[in-house]
């Protein structure tokens, strides 16, 4: 028998639906009795052959909000208007039903399944490095003295699928006012949390754990980036990265680290997560541009979530009036 593994990073989305995925990896764990967690990234992809079998699947699970907190009273927070779409919104059970958050599992389908014993509460984001006043912060205390705002932003995963969402939160401008970077800070290192028990895909040691992502000190202070609290007018979910996570959306979404633990201010460029991994495929800007194909797919077009729509992808998903002249050499 030969089967030809790829991992779930290694197939563009468009050639493996979800629904494919999920389907077949199930047959196929059952023909090969296999149940192991850590096994799961291994078969992603090796699908398409075997037709999916209706497949009694338990309920979708209720959209999970977070452990509770100190801060759910700050929302819906007011919309700032100055963000508009070019498309619907995505349902929220859209998606907050398929998530990249490889922590729980490589499966975005299975994420919010996996999510429930993630404690996002009491949780502390720890600032330091090139920084005149380098904290720790409480979240709830944090989320508290930041300038909360909703905006409804385009997502597009390096993968070629889309969605709208309204996110709520801040910009990360006034989280950097706070703590004074010195001169020398060229560049911000994010990290996620760490804790294998809460997260079961942590298991899996092919990762290198825990997630780490980086901007540079221009990206991080361009009025586009936010630091995340909520999504759909409540609190962020643990699916999409509770209690605070980043959102960049002139970048492909694995730029967008979740539930951060903390932030560094360095002079260097620091590692990411992705490019640790793969370094030909997935590179530190990771700029959305159409031009520019994925060594093994087209980015030209995207599929937006929920539907059937496919939309062409737009240079810096379509956000350059913010962000181009980060860019001119
Ligand atoms: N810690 C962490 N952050 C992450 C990821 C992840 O696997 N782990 N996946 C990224 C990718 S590839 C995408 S597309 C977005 C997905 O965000 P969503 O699930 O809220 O849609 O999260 C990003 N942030
Ligand atoms: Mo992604």
């Amino acid at each position: 028998m030969l089967i030809r593994l790829r991992r779930g990073w290694e197939i563009p989305e468009r050639l493996a639906t979800p629904e494919d995925v999920y389907l077949n990896r199930r047959t196929f764990l059952q023909a090969l009795g296999v149940t192991g967690l850590s096994t799961i990234g291994a078969l992603m992809g090796c699908n398409r052959e075997g037709q999916s079998q209706s497949a009694t699947e338990a309920p979708p699970p209720p959209i999970g909000l977070p452990t509770p907190s100190a801060t759910a009273n700050l929302y819906p927070a007011k919309r700032n208007e100055h963000f508009t779409l070019d498309r619907p919104l995505t349902d929220e059970p859209i998606a907050a039903r398929y998530n990249n958050f490889y922590e729980f599992s490589p499966n975005k389908q299975q994420v919010s399944r996996l999510v429930n014993a993630f404690q996002t509460r009491p949780w502390q984001i720890e600032v330091r490095g090139l920084v005149k006043k380098p904290q720790t912060f409480a979240i709830d205390e944090l989320v508290r003295r930041m300038p909360l705002e909703e905006r409804l932003y385009r997502h597009r995963c390096v993968e070629a699928w889309a969605m709208a969402v309204p996110w709520t939160g801040f910009p990360i401008k006034a989280l950097i006012n706070l703590v004074e970077p010195l001169s020398s800070a060229k560049y911000l290192r994010m990290v996620t949390f760490n804790n294998p028990e809460q997260a079961v895909g942590m298991n899996d040691d092919t990762y290198p754990w825990p997630y780490f992502e980086g901007l540079t000190m221009a990206e991080a202070t361009n009025d586009l980036a936010l630091f995340v609290t909520g999504i759909y007018g409540h609190e962020l979910t643990k699916q999409h990265g509770a209690p605070m996570r980043l959102v960049t959306p002139w970048k492909y979404g694995y730029k967008s680290i979740k539930s951060i633990v903390r932030i560094e201010f360095t002079d260097q460029q620091p590692p990411t997560f992705w490019a640790t991994l793969v370094p030909r495929e997935y590179d530190f800007s990771a700029n959305v541009n159409p031009a520019v194909p994925h060594p093994r797919w087209s980015q030209e077009s995207e599929r937006l979530i929920g539907t059937s729509d496919r939309r062409q992808t737009l240079l810096y998903n379509g956000y350059g009036e913010f962000v181009a002249d980060l860019y001119k050499t």
